[in-house]
């Protein structure tokens, strides 16, 4: 169904254009199509493919503007080496053969030092989500060399954790269907920033009568436009949903049939609800009104079907995974599941039965697993890891951006002592520490093959255009390290596509007649699952046993609480009193809409559009500060501190303060960014980032 007619490569009248199919690479639920259109070798427009459902022609402003980003002066262009101290930005043209040659030199010999391979790290994540230049021949490469493994945990794995704990994996109902739902709960979710094709889905609902009801601590640009808003405190979630159930029970709005048939553990759960979470106590933990979270009950366990749309901004918080799980029972309760348009979604990512061990073949790492190294630690582990991290290769990446605790992140980049190589187009904050600078391709340069966690379908990204200057894929940075590695396993010679064929070629069902050479044609395909898809209708849970588990046995056997429970956040009033006193205002730092993460945030005309870094506070707490909106602001705790602009407009409720991210910090008065003062803590499951769970004071400077 749904396959696109045209072919990879579509020719004009005019045989000097070209239009190539391509899939948006950046790290956002919506994996667009794209259609690339080519003029003498220039990629001169980038567009959404009209053909392609989720997409329907539409792409986000940053992705629409590509070229832009692909032609920018400020590309990379050729290797280059460091002059001058660390951090300064002064850096050298040389060869590929030179910068190559170094690093070979440089890794040979950390593996060949006591403390062996393990002192070498690579430090990727998402710059890029094809499954090509994000997780293959470095993947294979780093598992040869017996380098320490990273444990990539900087966004989403305490709510994916919380999910499987409950339904079994990242699975849940087609966002396309969506429109048809008749209430759409958006949970810890900014989707009119983040996730802009399911925003367009959600309207549709609304056109044809559906409530829309967000769930934040912040009037968020789609809290904004939703018929209702709840309010709650930060990183309360888990126990509104509590509060949920308990109306729920309590007034029979529960499916007993689905649950007997398809539910572990309702008596238990159901014990535990009524005796400890009455909207009474629950009010008073989320900072709400008892008729708030019994009228949200009501409305949703009344209303058919009835949809959540749960998002990754709940879930950076101390108790974000057990937050997600317990969430994720809700449709359960209700048998909201029975219905394509109702149930939950996080991420559809597990739908995708790519062959990952061909990918990345684990099977080359050494008998001796090398140790694993917590990315949202990163600072920790530059700074104080033993035996001590020697080397790291970042690509994919901007860590002195986005990892929390930047001074740490800093003092660890700053070591004169560890070799450092940075792989981008663009000379990113984190690349300024480097002592080699690899220049990579764009999206538009170079071959990949898409997954999604917001859609079931695979995508292809064909080259449009020859690489910008000397860049040069992932892909092939490997190959050619591997080589000087002497690393003779054939996998290092696998082509991109060789690889890409690889990655499709697991014979799953979901993958059904899906081939590499028609899928670069087509641009896209849907797998093969039913148009109407309601994955849980019948039970059919991923879980050990098949149901939805409110009772996990695989929690009770990682030493966690096997039912649902209240995890508070650690920085909250009230779970640190103490804190408090110091440092009062629970701070936020979600995406800004014209950034993407940190990517975009160097482009000229995405900065013009976000103005400056500013902090968005409730007039109470301006006014208790004697702070005015316009003012210039400093937002600290131990962890540091940094200036922005204060906008005073109510949005945050209050006792909670918003600065919209994420900022390069050579971009910024002061060099400093929200992750100067969110912290290197941990989430209950997943070893997650916790970077909205944090306190400041803020003063007006
Ligand atoms: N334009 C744009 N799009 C993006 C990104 C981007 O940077 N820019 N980033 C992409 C990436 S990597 C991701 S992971 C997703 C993230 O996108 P989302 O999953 O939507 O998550 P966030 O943007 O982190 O946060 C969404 C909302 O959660 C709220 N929030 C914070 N804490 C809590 C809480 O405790 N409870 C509740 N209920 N709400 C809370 C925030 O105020 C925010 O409005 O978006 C992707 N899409
Ligand atoms: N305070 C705060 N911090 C946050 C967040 C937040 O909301 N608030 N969000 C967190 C979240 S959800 C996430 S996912 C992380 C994201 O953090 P990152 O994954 O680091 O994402 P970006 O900041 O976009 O940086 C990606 C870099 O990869 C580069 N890149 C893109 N494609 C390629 C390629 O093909 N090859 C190479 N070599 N490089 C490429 C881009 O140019 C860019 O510099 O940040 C986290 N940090
Ligand atoms: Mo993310």
């Amino acid at each position: 169904m749904n396959a696109p007619r045209a072919a990879s490569q579509i020719t004009s009248p005019d045989l000097s254009v070209k239009v190539v199919r391509a899939a948006c690479p950046h790290d956002c639920p919506d994996t667009c199509a794209m259609l690339v259109t080519v003029k003498d070798g220039v990629a001169i427009r980038v567009q959404g493919d009209p053909l392609h459902p989720f997409t329907d022609g539409s792409l986000c402003t940053k992705v629409s503007y590509y070229t832009e980003r692909t032609y920018s002066p400020d590309r990379l262009k050729h290797p280059l080496k460091r002059v001058g101290p660390k951090g300064k930005g002064g850096f050298e043209r040389i060869s590929w053969d030179e910068a190559l040659d170094t690093i070979a030199a440089k890794l040979k010999a950390a593996a060949a030092s006591p403390d062996g391979p393990q002192s070498i790290l690579p430090v990727s994540y998402a710059g890029t989500m094809g499954m090509l230049q994000y997780s293959s021949m470095d993947r294979r490469f780093f598992h040869k060399l017996g380098a320490s493994q990273l444990d990539r945990t900087l966004c989403s794995s305490a709510g994916k954790a919380g999910i499987k704990a409950t339904l079994g994996g990242s699975y849940g109902m087609d966002p396309e269907r969506y429109v048809d739902s008749k209430l759409i709960v958006i949970w810890g979710s900014n989707p009119i920033t983040s996730n802009l094709h399911m925003w367009a889905r959600a309207q549709e609902a609304k056109r044809r009568g559906a409530k829309l009801i967000a769930i934040d601590p912040y009037r968020s640009l789609t809290a904004e436009k939703c018929s209702q808003h709840i309010a709650l405190l930060p990183g309360t979630d888990g126990a509104l949903a509590l509060g949920v159930m308990h109306v729920l029970i309590s007034e029979n709005l529960v499916d007993l049939d689905y649950i007997e048939r398809y539910t572990l553990g309702y008596a238990q759960m159901r014990e535990r609800v009524l005796a400890e979470y009455a909207p009474q106590r629950v009010a008073q933990i989320c900072g709400l009104e008892v008729d708030e979270i019994v009228q949200f009950a009501r409305d949703y366990g009344t209303t058919k079907p009835a949809a959540i749309r749960l998002n990754y901004g709940m879930q950076r918080h101390a108790g974000g995974g057990i937050a997600a799980r317990t969430i994720a029972c809700l449709p359960a309760l209700t048998g909201a599941w029975r219905d394509p348009a109702g149930g939950i979604l996080l991420t559809t990512a597990d739908n995708y039965k790519f062959d990952h061990a061909a990918l990345e073949r684990p099977d080359l790492m050494p008998a001796e697993r090398p140790r694993v190294i917590n990315h949202s630690k990163l600072g920790d582990a530059l700074t104080a890891a033993k035996p001590a991290v020697r080397a790291v290769i970042v690509y994919n990446t901007n860590p002195v951006a986005v990892c929390p605790d930047s001074s740490k992140v800093i003092a660890g980049f700053e070591r004169e002592d560890l070799f450092c190589v940075v792989m981008d187009s663009f000379l990113t904050d984190t690349a300024d520490y480097a002592d080699i600078v690899l220049p990579a391709t764009t999206q538009l340069e170079h071959f990949d093959i898409h997954k999604s966690y917001g859609h079931l379908y695979v995508l292809a990204n064909n080259p449009a255009i020859a690489p910008v200057g000397e860049s040069l894929p992932n892909t092939e940075v490997f190959r050619r390290l591997a080589a000087r590695m002497g690393f003779d396993e054939q996998c290092f010679r696998d082509s991109d596509e060789d690889i890409a064929r690889q990655a499709i070629g697991s014979g799953h069902a979901n993958l059904a007649s899906m081939d590499w050479e028609s899928l670069k044609e087509s641009g896209w395909k849907r797998l093969s699952l039913p148009e109407n898809f309601a994955p849980f209708a019948h039970g059919n849970f991923h879980t050990p046993s098949g149901k939805c588990e409110f009772y996990s046995d695989s929690l009770d056997a990682q030493g966690v609480d096997p039912l649902p429970f209240y995890n508070p956040p650690a920085e909250l009033p009230a779970s640190n009193p103490e804190l408090a006193k110091k440092y009062p205002l629970s701070f936020l730092s979600p995406p800004v809409r014209n950034f993407l993460n940190s990517s975009f945030a160097n482009m000229p005309r995405f900065r013009d559009l976000e103005g400056e870094p500013g902090l968005e506070l409730h007039s109470d707490d301006a006014a208790a500060r004697g702070i005015a909106d316009g003012d210039r602001v400093r937002v600290f705790n131990d962890r540091g501190g940094f200036t922005l602009r204060a906008r005073v407009n109510d949005k945050p409720r209050r006792g909670v303060v918003v600065a919209p991210s994420v900022w390069w910090k050579k971009f910024t008065r002061d060099r400093k960014n929200a992750n100067d003062v969110t912290s290197q803590r941990t989430a209950d499951l997943g070893g997650a980032a916790t970077f909205y769970d944090c306190l400041v004071e803020v003063e007006r400077i």
